[in-house]
């Protein structure tokens, strides 16, 4: 009995002291932290004083002397006399801070203001919550001068509220640079010339001192290229411009080229301007901090001719020039950051595409953002990230990117993402959690940038599911039953981060159409697992009645639709969980239908068909027959008499992919999606999806995972059609059986 009793005692102050010498996670992670050996509880005065830390701006430091000193906090800038001691220990290095927390008394210690703000950011997060801390010290500095966010993403701009709470955001996560230049604002693009109304001006004032509260500096860019003239009337017409935004408060500036054209001559004038507004600003002394290019040839796959080192060589070397990597849209790679420093001779400024999503709009990325080099410290001029145009949903990515440049060595992927996860719903961590998990991958898109790793809790559920059905037929009823239960968790999550609104409104209203669709899957993957039961029994009256409940799901999920864009090349149909669960419902799908047809005729005609019979046809085109010739797949007019077999193909549909697979009778080679022929087939790239119109007429689309579009006609030739639906001109095909 007594025995017992030191034990757990021991056990317990032992568990005790060793909560107490550990700190809270900081983010960004702080380059050193020392531990000291005394232990303390938070006071009053700490904790509120911890309150107070969380809305801080930098003009209202002064003010709150008192909260600091009662708190005991003595604080102030390297150099001041009472704080000499220090001086030394704060890095030589701006926006650096040194931190001695202590019970007795806490020295905090900038190298200067931003530094000082920075270290109270540090301050706020050990007092943010009733706990046992250690005594500690902190030394801490970035790795990389300048970080932050670059709206520079198609659709939808910020709106003034965003931006405000973007810029208290960035104060928070250290970032220091906000670079404003939304494709859509026309008086940044279409309109360049012409000078903001002047209510917008009042906000964009607003919004320049908003962010410069924080320690972000605001960066207003210009975008000129779709049509400047090389002429002094445009070079007034961007000065112009800049003097009016440095009336309201602007003090760095960004001139953009990007999406346009540009040779080797354009890049001499674009050279030219640059530099004509860094003599500009110089000449009538004008206190601007910083200039910026974005060039044409801003990635490596661009890069053309001398283009980049007329820039290098003609533009003055304080003049950044940006950079998305080796293509538009990917993570930064050491090599690329190398390439592009010899040619521009200076340190590249990264303009991150990710979490950008305008190649992608039905989709969020919320995922932890891993593949960026963490030895990029001494290459980097700066580096922004372009966002989603969902300010709130695309802080997961902002705080990773903040955690990252601020101590790439230490970075740690999921720590982040945990951090700022816990921080946007704190009453639904988890469940927030597993939906965000569940919205890491863009899709296909024209980039081809994939993120790998959705779902990866549902995996192992559906790959033990798929095995077993696809060998046997049936699934063992446990096996049925965790995954059913997994997606009734699905549903759940989707109901209580939408209960926890007041966590983050704002964001929640972000969320909500892929919530809802997120919900839907849910029910669609408990409908299925049932269908699936009842059909593996022969219950074939119970699977209609599943049926027809789905089919009402699948109504109400087609109806919901996000933000939308005038222009945009994508629908607005929210796609969570695209990459794992998706695709599984309309794998499980093809499969029952399938095996219901095949066996039962009980309402077969409600399930949905396949457009077309596996059979073999004629494939025509106005009359000509689509022919694998000597030349390679050609449209002919004459119908083949000495080989028909060249004009005659398989057409197969694929229950895995759920697209058609066209195989020539002549030597079954398989179509592909540049309409060559294959011997080494891969389905998910070598099948089409088909539509029919009401005449009965085809449009042939390309693979999912290839870009996925259109085939069209052009000079009797077939060609590819820029878009991923097709239009009533696209219904190009007959398919008229041989036989
Ligand atoms: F300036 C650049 F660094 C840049 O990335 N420009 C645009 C950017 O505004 C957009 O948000 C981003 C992601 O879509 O990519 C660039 O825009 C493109 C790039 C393309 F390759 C638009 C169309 C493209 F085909």
């Amino acid at each position: 009995m007594t025995r017992t009793l030191t034990f757990s005692t021991l056990f317990t102050l032992g568990t005790l002291t060793l909560s107490a010498q550990r700190l809270p996670e900081l983010y960004p992670q702080p380059h050193k932290v020392e531990l000291g050996k005394k232990i303390q509880a938070l006071s009053p005065s700490q904790l509120h004083l911890g309150k107070v830390l969380d809305t801080l701006t930098l003009p209202q430091i002064h003010a709150q002397r008192e909260l600091f000193t009662k708190a005991r906090v003595q604080l102030g800038l390297r150099g001041e006399a009472s704080l000499r001691a220090y001086s030394s220990k704060v890095p030589n290095q701006e926006e650096s801070y040194y931190l001695q927390f202590d019970s007795k008394k806490t020295i905090l210690v900038g190298a200067d203001s931003i530094g000082l703000y920075y270290g109270l950011q540090t301050l706020r997060q050990l007092l943010s919550e009733e706990r046992i801390l250690p005594s500690c010290t902190i030394t801490d500095s970035p790795d990389v001068a300048l970080r932050g966010v670059v709206e520079g993403f198609y659709g939808n701009p910020y709106s003034h509220r965003d931006r405000i709470e973007q810029f208290k955001f960035y104060g928070r996560t250290k970032l220091n640079t906000y670079i404003y230049g939304p494709k859509d604002d026309p008086y940044h693009r279409e309109r360049w010339r012409e000078l903001y109304p002047s209510e917008e001006r009042q906000r964009i004032g607003q919004l320049v001192s908003e962010a410069h509260s924080r320690g972000v500096l605001f960066v207003w860019a210009i975008h000129p290229g779709l049509d400047i003239k090389w002429t002094q009337a445009d070079r007034d017409a961007v000065v112009r411009k800049c003097e009016d935004m440095y009336h309201l408060g602007v003090r760095s500036f960004a001139v953009f080229f990007d999406d346009i054209s540009a040779d080797d001559e354009s890049a001499g004038h674009q050279a030219d301007l640059m530099n004509y507004l860094y003599e500009h600003f110089q000449k009538t002394g004008m206190q601007v901090s910083s200039l910026i290019l974005c060039p044409t040839q801003y990635n490596q796959a661009w890069a053309k001719g001398n283009y980049l080192d007329i820039l290098g060589t003609k533009m003055h070397p304080k003049i950044e020039i940006m950079w998305t990597g080796k293509t538009v849209v990917t993570m930064i790679d050491r090599e690329t950051m190398e390439y592009v420093n010899g040619r521009i001779r200076r340190k590249g400024y990264v303009w991150l595409n990710y979490p950008v999503t305008d190649f992608a709009v039905d989709h969020l990325l919320l995922g932890p953002m891993k593949g960026n080099a963490t030895d990029l410290t001494p290459l980097l001029g700066g580096f922004v990230a372009n966002p989603m145009e969902y300010a709130e949903a695309s802080k997961i990515a902002i705080f990773s990117v903040a955690d990252y440049l601020w101590n790439m060595k230490a970075y740690d992927a999921d720590r982040a993402w945990e951090g700022v996860t816990k921080e946007l719903y704190p009453q639904a961590v988890e469940e927030f959690r597993r939906f965000a998990q569940d919205n890491i991958d863009p899709g296909a898109n024209g980039h081809r940038f994939r993120l790998p790793g959705e779902s990866r809790d549902f995996v192992p559920y559906i790959s033990q599911f798929k095995e077993a059905y696809l060998k046997t037929g049936s699934v063992p009823s446990t096996l049925r039953l965790k995954l059913s239960n997994r997606f009734a968790l699905m549903g759940n999550d989707a109901l209580v981060v939408m209960a926890s609104y007041h966590d983050s409104p704002a964001l929640t209203e972000e969320l909500l159409p892929w919530l809802q669709v997120y919900y839907f899957m849910s029910m669609q993957g408990q409908a299925l697992l049932k269908m699936q039961e009842e059909l593996e029994q022969g219950n074939y009256s119970s699977f209609m009645k599943l049926y027809d409940a789905l089919h009402e799901v699948e109504v109400e999920q087609s109806a919901i639709r996000s933000r939308d864009f005038k222009g945009s090349l994508n629908a607005p149909y929210p796609k969570p969980a695209s990459q794992v669960v998706a695709p599984f419902l309309s794998w499980l799908k093809r499969q029952l239908y399938a095996r219901y047809r095949k066996a039962y005729t009980y309402q077969v005609d409600k399930l949905p068909a396949p457009l077309v019979e596996s059979g073999k046809y004629y494939v025509k085109v106005k009359g000509t027959y689509l022919t694998n010739s000597s030349a390679g797949v050609q449209l002919i007019t004459k119908a083949d008499t000495i080989n028909p077999q060249r004009q005659v193909w398989l057409i197969d549909f694929d229950q895995e992919t759920g697209r058609y697979v066209l195989t020539n009778a002549q030597d079954q080679q398989v179509l592909t999606s540049s309409l060559k022929l294959t011997k080494s087939v891969d389905k998910s790239r070598d099948s089409f999806t088909l539509h029919r119109n009401e005449s009965g007429f085809f449009a042939l689309q390309n693979a999912e995972e290839a870009l996925a579009y259109i085939w069209g006609l052009k000079d009797g030739k077939l060609h590819i059609n820029y878009r991923k639906t097709p239009q009533p001109e696209d219904y190009l095909f007959e398919l008229l059986p041989t036989e």
